[in-house]
């Protein structure tokens, strides 16, 4: 096998004075200096999959909100999850060998985390709408071929479509089988489980839906016809920006990352006043809402204000199941989250808020610590997870009314639409249609539960960007020495005011993000904080 590896790995050399790293994100980069790293996680597939007794590893290929030259790769583990954390070490060690070593630190590899060579290996991969994803698909299956793996090719997918399929190939046959395993089962157990989560009801108006131009174009109007229709109970789902034929449209004046950045509704967009709209980004994992008040301009409705709208809907349930006293709700945020969405949820739901470093697995963690863990990242990627206990109580309870019966069977409904392994922009935007059709809300009830602070966060190019090292959950810095007292200093200074800077984890820059009681303070101390870390 040594020399079938070493033949392989000459085929995709590595790009020299290149340093890679497994981030936050997987590997993500220019698409052209991808094609060795994405080989070489094909070989840390294999391995991890030896390692867990042949369960399936999953491998998804792209570059999610990036644009369309980029491209990028990440390992899902087998319950769906982000790959464990000493595993993204062992993908940028090998990411980073020399060609003539790539065997040898296979092996040793190997040998260090002691993997049986006779257990079989098994992946399943996707890729994105990129142009470059069949070519660094030749790469992996080079690396799987290779490494003697078994693998399944799904094409074009979501990446939390790929989540999903990891998840239900590992499970298949078991009593925690998570669904069919193929892309259909991912709809119809969608389409299912939102007819049972509406209950004939219907949100008001249709629901503008921009796809970036990405994978989730094609995949949402394959899940629309799994959906209920009309007079049964549905929504009216308006697709746009869903070209994926002309590659340089992806994620171009469109998308989730464009709306949350530039606090714009993509151009494109014909929604009119008071409307519903959403945006996914380019592989369909975030998805933020909005809407043009006619009084007030344009409106965000961010994943704090999902985090918070499903955290006070699942209360809500829990309360009239009468289950609120057994189980743990809780709500998991980044710093990033809008102090304003923190007190709403401590202060007017009476719910807990944990922070976590940024990066949806520590936040997913730290979910599922909870018996009901709601968590997302501003930026629109999140989901809620439910504890066995939570399914247990769920489907075990006997009803003492019909109310208390209703409410359990929304539960159950809803742990069958919400995507357990990842944040899911479909899933999640079936999620928010359901709760505003039970709510009777427009985007404007929505918009009002709570007033976000004014905030602003600032990309700083700074020389180098390894020296910011953080604490409490990266609000503090703890070197370089003396800079978080100048920010603490300067913080004190402003009503309402928080402010903290921390290295990327995905870009070379540092992020400072501050938010106080107006605009232009917002604005002004994070200009003051940015040149405290330049
Ligand atoms: P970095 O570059 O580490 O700030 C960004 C986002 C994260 C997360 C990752 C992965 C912000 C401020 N940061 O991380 O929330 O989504 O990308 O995509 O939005
Ligand atoms: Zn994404």
């Amino acid at each position: 096998m040594d020399a079938q590896i070493l033949a392989a790995s000459n085929k995709h050399p590595k790009p020299v004075d290149r340093v890679f790293q497994y981030g936050t994100a997987g590997f993500r980069m220019k698409a052209t200096l991808l094609d060795s790293v994405v080989f070489r996680v094909g070989l840390v597939a294999a391995l991890r999959s030896r390692k867990l007794g042949g369960q399936t590893i999953g491998v998804m290929i792209t570059a999610s909100h990036n644009p369309p030259e980029d491209n990028g790769i990440k390992l899902v583990d087998p319950m769906g999850e982000m790959l464990e954390n000493s595993w993204e070490a062992y993908s940028t060690e090998l990411a980073n060998a020399k060609d003539e070593d790539v065997v040898t630190m296979y092996r040793s590899l190997e040998e260090r985390l002691k993997i049986n060579k006779d257990t079989p290996a098994r992946v399943i991969y996707a890729r994105d709408t990129r142009p470059s994803g069949p070519k660094l698909v030749t790469a992996l299956t080079d690396a799987l071929t290779a490494a003697g793996a078994e693998f399944t090719d799904y094409k074009l997918l979501t990446t939390p479509q790929l989540h999903y399929l990891t998840r239900c190939t590992n499970t298949e046959g078991t009593p925690q089988s998570y669904g069919d395993v193929s892309e259909k089962g991912y709809y119809e157990k969608l389409g299912k489980a939102f007819a049972r989560a509406m209950k004939g009801k219907k949100t008001a108006g249709a629901v503008t839906v921009d796809c970036a131009n990405g994978v989730g174009g094609p995949k949402l109007a394959e899940l629309l016809k799994y959906l209920p229709k009309g007079s049964d109970g549905g929504v009216e789902i308006k697709i746009i920006n869903d070209d994926v034929l002309r590659a340089e449209n992806l994620n171009h004046e469109c998308g989730a990352d464009f709306v949350k950045t530039k606090q714009r509704a993509p151009p494109s967009s014909k929604a009119g006043n008071n409307e519903r709209s959403c945006s996914l980004d380019g592989d369909a994992d975030r998805i933020i809402y909005y809407f043009i008040d006619p009084d007030h301009g344009f409106r965000l409705l961010d994943g704090d204000r999902i985090a918070t709208l499903a955290a006070s809907f699942i209360g809500d349930l829990a309360r009239e199941a009468g289950l609120s006293s057994e189980l743990k709700i809780g709500v998991v945020q980044t710093a990033y989250a809008n102090g304003a969405s923190t007190k709403y949820v401590e202060k007017t739901l009476g719910l807990p808020v944990v922070c976590t470093p940024t990066g949806v697995k520590w936040l997913h963690h730290a979910a599922t610590k909870f018996d009901v863990g709601v968590y997302f990242e501003a930026n629109g990627h999140g989901t809620v997870v439910f504890s066995q206990q939570a399914l247990k109580a769920f489907h075990t309870k006997e009803p003492q009314s019909p109310a208390q019966a209703s409410a359990l069977e929304t539960l159950q409904a809803l742990t069958d639409l919400i995507n357990q392994t990842v944040g899911d922009a479909l899933s999640d935007m079936l999620l928010v249609e359901t709760i505003l059709a039970h709510k009777s809300w427009t985007p404007k009830e929505w918009d009002l539960t709570y007033t976000d602070l004014p905030n602003r966060l600032v990309r700083v190019e700074v020389g180098n960007r390894n020296i910011f090292k953080t604490t409490d959950a990266e609000r503090k810095l703890v070197e370089p020495q003396g800079v978080q007292a100048q920010i603490d200093a300067l913080v004190a200074k402003f009503k309402d005011g928080r402010s903290f800077a921390r290295a990327s984890g995905t870009e070379d820059a540092v992020r400072v993000y501050a938010e106080a009681a107006t605009r232009s303070e917002a604005d002004d101390l994070a200009n003051k904080v940015s040149v405290v870390v330049k």
